[in-house]
């Protein structure tokens, strides 16, 4: 696991250990392709409890504005993070090796009225942090013109394909 540190990240990445980088590196690959600063933390709901809360309790505080979490099997982390913060928690349910990531979407994603997590596909990692970027857009009009270059990208990316199918 390896990621470039940054002074003042607006998002903060965690996961529930550091087997789950394999899936969760796409966020951070994809923030630093948007030039969004951001953090990487393992924060474990069941093996380090209060850190958990520590983090949550701290994060608006220490200036991020969304909270990307990922984690597999009883996926408490991202439910947890959301009850001890405001921010927005983007939940990543990481595929382990039995149950193919069901278990780890049905854990983020049935959240109790009052508690949102907005939870992406299993193994995710990529849409997590394009809907973060999303959310930082909302007062961040050069993001929001870096999302409309990105998007305009991609339909030409289908556009080109396209094309070489008819060749
Ligand atoms: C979860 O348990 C973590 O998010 C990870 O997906 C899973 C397995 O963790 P390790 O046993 O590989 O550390 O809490």
């Amino acid at each position: 696991m390896s990621h470039h540190a940054s002074e003042h990240p607006r998002v903060g990445i965690v996961m529930g250990s550091d087997s789950d980088w394999s899936v969760m590196a796409a966020a951070s690959a994809q923030l630093s392709e948007f030039g969004i600063d951001h953090e990487v933390e393992v924060v474990s709901a069941h093996r380090t409890p209060h850190k958990l809360v520590t983090y949550g309790e701290q994060a608006r505080e220490r200036g991020l504005s969304v909270i990307i979490a990922g984690a597999g099997g009883a996926a408490h982390l991202p439910g947890m993070l959301a009850s001890v913060t405001t921010l927005p928690v983007v939940g990543v349910p990481v595929p382990l090796a039995t149950l193919d990531g069901m278990d780890s979407l049905l854990s983020i994603v049935q959240m109790p009225g009052g508690i949102p997590v907005a939870t992406v596909s299993i193994g995710g990692a990529k849409n997590a942090a394009i809907l973060a970027a999303r959310i930082l857009a909302t007062s961040d009009a050069a993001l929001a013109d870096t999302l409309a270059t990105y998007q305009r990208e991609l339909a030409e990316l289908v556009e080109e394909k396209n094309a070489a199918l008819k060749a």
